[in-house]
């Protein structure tokens, strides 16, 4: 890792419902993120949190069913500000979330500084609904979706009008819960996606090694999308929406660290760790496990 880490927290809680999901920020750190980095000598400097709101209902608009929009997109226009000074600085931007609408904000904020960005969407979900094919009206669930120009308008205008993404340069990795909105999203689109089926089929070896390979032919940037959901539940219990039959610590490690190999990445967030939800910080203790694999920590 040649850039510095410029760490920034996104807590932004109220596109979902299980509130807490702002706590996920500090328990990250405190289950020893900085010790973490500095025992792999990277340079790295923590700004801290941006400052969000979160004052929300668990009301749908009658409209758009959609629930909190315009606080989660005064987040996220923040979030997507913050992004751009830390990558102006020169420094490889790791957010932590936060629930996964930041992806909003992080993606609109680096659209500016890559001709084709990539992005890896690891989650037990694929967060491609829109206000029509939403079941929930969680804005959390349609942030992939958003990034990529599809949604209420102004979901899709922070840091500009339209997508920030293209379909072909997006991959998903580890869903198990798909929408039939989404279903019909990822064949129209021709979004890549590794579900549980083809991880179990392939191994995750072949799988990132694929994912790699993939989008180091199309893109110039790749942006690592980490929802601690996709993680088999067993390990990661701190969490909204829990999803069984997910990949292993040790097979989402593997994954982490083929990146870290390819050192195909250019930014990292990890979200939707919820303290409330966890049992003694285990999931937020995973989640600095995964980002220090991701920054090259090995078992030896
Ligand atoms: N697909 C469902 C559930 C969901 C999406 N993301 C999470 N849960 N974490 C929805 O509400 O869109
Ligand atoms: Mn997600
Ligand atoms: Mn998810």
């Amino acid at each position: 890792m040649k850039n510095r880490i410029g760490i920034v927290g996104a807590p932004i809680t109220i596109a979902q419902p299980n509130y807490g999901v702002d706590l996920g920020p500090n328990a990250i750190r405190y289950a020893g993120l900085h010790k973490r980095l500095d025992g792999l000598n990277v340079n790295f400097k923590d700004y801290g949190n941006i400052d969000i709101e979160n004052v929300g209902t668990n009301e749908k608009d009658s409209k758009t069913n959609l629930k909190n929009l315009k606080e989660v997109v005064n987040g996220n226009q923040k979030i997507a500000d913050e992004i751009k000074v830390i990558k102006s600085r020169g420094d490889f931007p790791l957010i932590l979330g936060g629930d996964h609408s930041i992806a909003i904000g992080t993606i609109s904020g680096l659209y500016n500084h890559y001709k084709d960005l990539g992005v890896i969407w690891f989650d037990a979900h694929a967060d491609l609904n829109t206000g029509e094919t939403s079941p929930s009206g969680n804005i959390h669930g349609m942030s992939l979706a958003a990034s990529l120009g599809e949604g209420h308008k102004d979901l899709t205008s922070i840091n500009g009008e339209g997508p920030k993404v293209r379909p072909e340069h997006t991959v998903i990795i580890g869903a198990r819960s798909i929408d039939e909105g989404e279903r019909e999203f990822i064949k129209e689109r021709g979004i890549q996606v590794y579900t549980m089926r083809d991880i179990e089929k392939l191994g995750m070896d072949t799988v990132m090694k694929e994912a790699i390979d993939y989008l180091s032919n199309r893109v110039d940037g790749v942006h690592l999308s980490l929802d601690v959901d996709g993680i088999d539940p067993l390990h990661t219990p701190g969490t909204g929406t829990p999803v069984v039959g997910g990949p292993s610590y040790r097979e989402t490690f593997h994954a982490m660290s083929a990146l870290y190999d390819s050192q195909i990445l250019t930014s990292v967030e990890v979200v939707e760790v919820n303290p409330l939800l966890d049992n003694k910080n285990k999931t937020a203790e995973v989640a600095a496990d995964m980002i220090a694999a991701v920054f090259g920590e090995k078992y030896i």
